[in-house]
């Protein structure tokens, strides 16, 4: 069967076909980004598993290659899960993946390049010493996955960490090893959360101002992982002592459903690297489908993954804070502005026009609350609830005080197609402060069947009181990803969308206030965005 294209994205990753879920195994090496995947070979539909390769010089063009790891061998015959990359201290990189071995039992195992002067790093050897760590006494053997990257301590022991659970308790398990091939636990997790399991660990330094520590700024630990019960991924962040291997998380934050997230929406298996070149930290993250596997079948692909984000910690060092590397910017085109324009209170939209189309692009707003005096309340029986269910409560057609005014994406000629991303504001949050409320709401997103639409949203952590009523949004729209980050990436929030009539050159934007105040662009700028060139190394690559 062929590849529905329609709605494929133009800049956010895809292989040309198939399916594909987490990210694997980022890396930058010798000038070369590397992006590993999990991939099925076969079909639309997760199975079959192997870690399929792509490289990119600007985390936007990438070249496809064969896939790397797939499997060989006793320790991995059944499939090659998730895992990361470490370059050693001698400028080799190192794979640790989880093979499911013959038992189906999960296992770690290490890969090196075959060939380091091949830039691409092609191939990858599995030494036969494998598995390197396999699940010891008391340990679940079917839970037991997803090592982090590793680091060493001042003792020069390296170390790591995998998912695993307890029952209903999430465990990251740290190992411990001197040459990286013999692995012993630790006595003790680095950190559990009675959440069910946890999968894709991630465990990072991060400072205010660049995330290699020592530059200055706050240094503190971030520790991620994935839960697979609500599929939704959760961070907390702390003190990290080398020398006991304790991590402590900051007191005012939660484990679990409290927990603060990277993206409010459909973001998964995320993980991040320290790009060397420039000196940043760089998350990737998956965003599944949420049309029908039979859609999917149809299709012939599922899968992308979220663009590329800068993620560092907040000046207030209260919370994470994310941003789209600035490369893809380089696929700006066509522009349109708009500045203080008006929309008003009481049901009002414009549409933005001087795109040839709007299904593949990139939006920066400004907006400004003309009348603060008008939010209603927030109401107490809201009061730890999480920001989805005020959301859903209050959709994008819900007429409030201050808000619902934001945009409609991929919008279909009169909009009755439409995704709205958009805020709310309140009055009477903590210490007086507005509530601020981020939302995506696809409910009107589509005139197709058997689609998941769930209202996403998330709170966003801003003093309107103090920044004059002003909340920035950027939304990166790429045909059937509305991708947005709220209060300069303070809160993120993606979602997948399936138009039937605004795809193509038929998408529109528009900017609307369902609110009783007025509500002031203060600045707009639209861009078209060129497509990302995807090119394959070899005709073979997605044929074996
Ligand atoms: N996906 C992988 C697992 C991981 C899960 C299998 C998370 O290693 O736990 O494809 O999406």
């Amino acid at each position: 069967p062929g590849v529905d294209d329609v709605l494929r994205t133009g800049y956010h990753f895809q292989p040309p076909k198939h399916w594909i879920n987490d990210p694997n195994g980022v890396m930058y090496y010798k000038g070369v980004y590397h992006l590993f995947y999990q991939y099925n070979p076969k079909e639309a539909v997760w199975g079959n598993i192997v870690w399929a390769h792509a490289v990119s010089t600007d985390l936007v063009d990438w070249v496809m290659l064969p896939p790397a790891i797939y499997p060989t061998a006793p320790f991995d015959v059944n499939g090659c899960w998730s895992g990361s990359a470490t370059v050693l201290p001698d400028g080799t990189p190192a794979i640790m993946y989880t093979g499911i071995d013959g038992e189906n039992r999960q296992v770690q195992n290490v890969a090196y390049p075959k060939d380091l002067s091949d830039p691409y790093l092609r191939e990858w050897v599995k030494p036969d010493y494998n598995p390197v760590i396999a699940p010891g006494p008391g340990i679940n053997a079917t839970a037991f996955r997803d090592p982090t990257t590793a680091w060493q301590g001042p003792d020069g022991l390296w170390r790591l960490v995998i998912g695993t659970k307890d029952n209903h308790r999430g465990l990251a398990m740290l190992y411990r090893s001197r040459d990286f091939k013999q692995w012993a636990p630790a006595n003790r997790a680095l950190h559990s959360g009675d959440t069910g399991m946890w999968e894709c660990p991630d465990f990072y330094p991060v400072t205010t101002t660049t995330t290699s520590p020592g530059a200055g700024g706050v240094t503190k630990h971030v520790l991620k992982v994935s839960l697979d019960l609500t599929r939704f991924e959760y961070y907390t962040f702390g003190e990290y002592d080398h020398a006991t291997d304790t991590y402590v998380p900051d007191a005012a934050l939660a484990d679990g459903n409290d927990g603060l997230r990277y993206d409010y929406g459909n973001f998964y298996a995320s993980k991040t690297f320290l790009d060397t070149a420039k000196q940043r930290r760089v998350l990737w993250g998956w965003a599944n489908e949420s049309d029908s596997a039979a859609d999917d079948i149809r299709k012939g692909w599922a899968g992308v993954q979220a663009v590329p984000r800068k993620v560092w910690l907040s000046s207030d060092g209260k919370q994470l804070v994310q941003w789209p590397v600035a490369e893809i910017e380089s696929l700006r085109g066509v522009h349109a502005n708009i500045t203080d324009r008006l929309v008003k209170g009481g049901g009002s939209h414009f549409e933005v026009t001087g795109l040839a189309s709007a299904a593949q692009a990139d939006v920066e707003a400004s907006f400004q609350v003309v009348d603060l005096d008008k939010a209603e309340p927030f109401d107490p029986a809201w009061r730890g609830a999480d920001a989805q269910t005020v959301c859903a409560a209050r959709g994008a057609d819900v007429a409030g005080g201050v808000g619902p005014f934001g945009l409609w994406v991929l919008a279909s000629d009169e909009h009755q197609e439409r995704t709205a991303v958009f805020f709310r504001v309140f009055k009477g949050g903590d210490g007086g402060k507005h509530v601020v409320l981020m939302c995506n709401d696809p409910s009107m997103s589509s005139h197709a069947d058997n689609l998941y639409k769930p209202t996403f949203a998330g709170f966003v952590d801003v003093d309107v009181a103090k920044t004059g009523g002003k909340i920035a949004l950027r939304t990166l729209i790429d045909h059937s990803v509305v991708e947005s980050f709220g209060e300069h990436g303070k809160t993120c929030i993606l979602s997948r969308v399936y138009p039937t009539k605004a795809v193509g050159d038929k998408a529109r934007l528009y900017v609307f206030n369902n609110g009783e105040s007025d509500i002031k662009v203060t600045h707009l700028n639209a861009y078209e965005m060129r497509s990302a060139k995807i090119t394959s190394d070899t005709v073979e690559a997605y044929n074996r």
